[in-house]
Formats: C-alpha cells, sequence, structure tokens
C-alpha cells in the first residue's frame, strides 16, 4: 500500500503549539485517503517550534496530491495553532509543499494547496536540513 510522509511544522511563537486533536485528509489525482488523525503514541505533537512526521497509508495510489484537509478539533480548551505548512514526501520520492503561515483558532477545516506548483523538487528548506 502506498505510503506517503506528511511533515508538519508549528510556528515558533509564544503560545503556536497545541494539544488539540489534528486530522488530515489527502485529496489527489487519482482519490481521497481517509481522515488521520496525526499523532504519536507518548510524544506531545504540534508543540512550539516542533517539525513533526507521520507516515499515513492509503488503501490505493491518490496520485499527485492536490490538497490536505486540515481539521482541528479540541481536546481540553481551545488551543490556537500557528501552522507554518506541511510538506508531503510522496511514494515517488518527490516531496510537496504546502504553506500555511497562519493561525488555526476554531474547530474547523482548512485547506492547503500546493504552493509552488512545481513538485520535482525539494523545497529549500528541506534541503538546508539535509546539508546541515
Ligand atoms: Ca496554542
Ligand atoms: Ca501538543
Amino acid at each position: 500500500m502506498p505510503s506517503y510522509t506528511v511533515t508538519v511544522a508549528t510556528g515558533s511563537q509564544w503560545f503556536a503549539g497545541t494539544d488539540d486533536y489534528v486530522y488530515l485528509s489527502l485529496q489527489g489525482t487519482a482519490g481521497c485517503s481517509e481522515r488521520h488523525l496525526l499523532d504519536k503514541p507518548f510524544y506531545n505533537d504540534f508543540e512550539r517550534g516542533a517539525i513533526d512526521s507521520y507516515d499515513v497509508t492509503v488503501e490505493e495510489d491518490l496520485g499527485e496530491i492536490q490538497l490536505i484537509i486540515i481539521e482541528k478539533r479540541k481536546y481540553w480548551y481551545q488551543d490556537d495553532w500557528y501552522l507554518r505548512y506541511i510538506t508531503v514526501k510522496m511514494p515517488t520520492g518527490d516531496y510537496l509543499e504546502f504553506p500555511c503561515y497562519s493561525w488555526i483558532t476554531d474547530e474547523k477545516e482548512i485547506v492547503l494547496r500546493d504552493g509552488r506548483g512545481e513538485s520535482h523538487k525539494k523545497p529549500y528548506f528541506l534541503q538546508n536540513i539535509l546539508n546541515s
């Protein structure tokens, strides 16, 4: 089954992190994924300045990913989240970048689109991480 690696970058400003539930769906040219809860066991996800990666396995190849749908749901109290960007590593090894750079405040769905219109190079910030 195809697997996508989803990397989520939380902002580094005060209170940017969240303990809310974050669900992700991938929508591609060939289909849509199920809704996945992004959660690593025994780990505090989406803290300030964190870059967290999750493997999302899907039943069938989704083709080129066009949209990401993020849903934030309350865990205990309302906990705003500053999402910088999400990258998706495709089964082919290509990376797609979905910029957000905004606060997600309520319990709502947001839709992120591929920010570059070109998917065959690694984003420069990943090159920086790999080169450092
Ligand atoms: Ca917060
Ligand atoms: Ca957290």
